[in-house]
């Protein structure tokens, strides 16, 4: 599928140390190494109400990763997924009369052009879940030969042969020391996942699954439902982790370096395409995996169900500038749980405000140090807060000198803006 367009990178001056990422897996901050090449898998949306605060600052915190490799001078292999079939999809499509296609067509434009508004770095491959079935039902099938996968008969109205991951013997597969295993990326009790999983998309009720957390890996087709050649398995459609796992290790070097995503898709999600890629390949999906906090409005969680989504290309429609709304996304920590307000958007359209003014300012000789001390906070778990407290005390004594700028340290700091915390001022 097409990927979206950006804006060409501005090189700086000088260099990034090394950076470290808090891993949710290893339960804590990390150092990615210097590894020339570094590869990331960001999950890509649901297309049926794209864009809102939320997945914008999931998608600004891993740009944040990007941004850093490259100025670090990696090459960087850059992988996201659309999820353009899935069962809250053709929901909303149903309940509001839309083809279901029409509806993801739509959302993906939508989402596209918010993600080039807010100066997010495109993918490599922007993958489509259905222009990657073809792909996923031999892995299915080879997951079913292997003994890790099973058919369930029909029962209470559901037809023969949904496939299902057998989680408990995939995590007995082997012994070795990155081997997977259920809990090894979210640490989380049974009870938890238990309940998470029929939250977010899982059937744990399921007659006829061995175990109530196994995932669906392929759905055989429904009246009403679309449907796609499934060779031995039958027409269908395929399960929600298996797309990921599939179109990650197409694209992407197994390992590859981080999987990223909302805190949401910990479990089950990163949980089961893990052990998906190590029941096919034998080694883990990712080396680490990243998760951003859970945004929300005023205080409640931001969700399509609840209806209270704040979306970019509103805000875009009524003339606010991108580049405020990215910086009142990057004020807070990727990692923690935040609230979009009215008040902490005032307060970013004033900084940017304050930003662009001390460029008329800037003292000569202030870039260099700025960048070292922005450069010192991303690479330091992608510490964005900290980032823009740098630049904002930059301006305040910019503004207070007041005097004629520096030019080159002006154009500088514009860079170093845009390279690293992707603001165009
Ligand atoms: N298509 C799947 C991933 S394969 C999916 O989760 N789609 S989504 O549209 O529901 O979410 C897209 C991304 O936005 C995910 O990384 C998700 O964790 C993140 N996200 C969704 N809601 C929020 C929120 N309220 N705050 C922060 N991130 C969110
Ligand atoms: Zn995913």
């Amino acid at each position: 599928m097409k990927s979206w367009t950006s804006r060409p990178v501005p090189a700086l001056p000088g260099n990034m140390p090394e950076i470290s990422l808090f891993d949710t897996a290893a339960r804590r901050e990390v150092v990615l190494g210097n590894e020339n090449h570094a590869s990331m898998y960001v999950c890509g949306i649901t297309p049926y109400d794209a864009t809102h605060m939320g997945h914008a600052s999931s998608y600004v915190a891993f740009d944040l990763l990007n941004r850093a490799w490259r100025d670090a001078g990696h090459e960087v292999a850059y992988v996201q997924n659309v999820t353009d079939v899935d069962d809250p999809l053709l929901e909303r499509a149903t309940a509001t009369g839309v083809d279901w296609k029409d509806l993801a067509a739509g959302q993906i434009e939508l989402f596209q052009t918010d993600m080039e508004a807010l100066n997010v770095l495109p993918p490599d491959h922007y993958v489509g879940a259905v222009e990657s079935i073809a792909l996923i039902v031999p892995e299915v099938e080879r997951l079913v030969s292997l003994g890790l996968a099973y058919r369930v008969p029909g029962s209470n109205g559901e037809p023969d042969g949904d496939v299902y991951y057998d989680v408990e013997a995939a995590g007995k597969q082997s012994v070795a020391p990155d081997a997977w295993s259920l809990g090894c990326i979210s640490g989380l009790p049974e009870s938890e996942m238990l309940e998470l999983f029929a939250e977010r998309g899982g059937d744990p009720g399921r007659g006829g699954k061995r175990q109530a957390l196994d995932p669906l890996l392929w759905r055989v087709e429904r009246e009403g439902e679309p449907s796609w050649p499934g060779g031995s398995l039958g027409a269908g459609r395929p399960g929600w982790h298996i797309e990921c796992t599939v179109i990650a290790r197409k694209y992407l070097p197994s390992p590859f370096t981080v999987q990223g995503g909302g805190s949401d898709l910990i479990f089950p999600h990163h949980e089961m395409g893990a052990g998906h890629a190590y029941s096919l390949a034998g080694v883990p999906l990712a080396k680490h995996y990243a998760h951003a906090g859970m945004v929300g409005l005023d205080g409640e969680k931001m969700s399509k169900s609840k209806g209270n989504l704040v979306l970019v290309s509103k805000l875009r429609a009524a003339g606010e500038d991108p580049a405020a709304i990215r910086l009142g996304i990057l004020a807070h920590h990727y990692r923690s749980d935040w609230s979009w307000t009215d008040e902490g958007f005032d307060a970013a359209k004033a900084t940017l405000a304050k930003w662009r003014q001390a460029l008329g300012h800037a003292p000569e000789g202030s870039a260099v140090p700025l960048i070292a001390e922005m450069r010192a906070a991303l690479a330091a778990d992608l510490d964005a807060p900290a980032a823009v407290a740098a630049v904002s005390h930059w301006a305040e004594q910019a503004n207070a000198y007041g005097g004629p700028a520096s030019l080159s340290d002006g154009a500088l700091v514009t860079d170093a803006v845009d390279a690293l915390l992707g603001v165009v001022l």
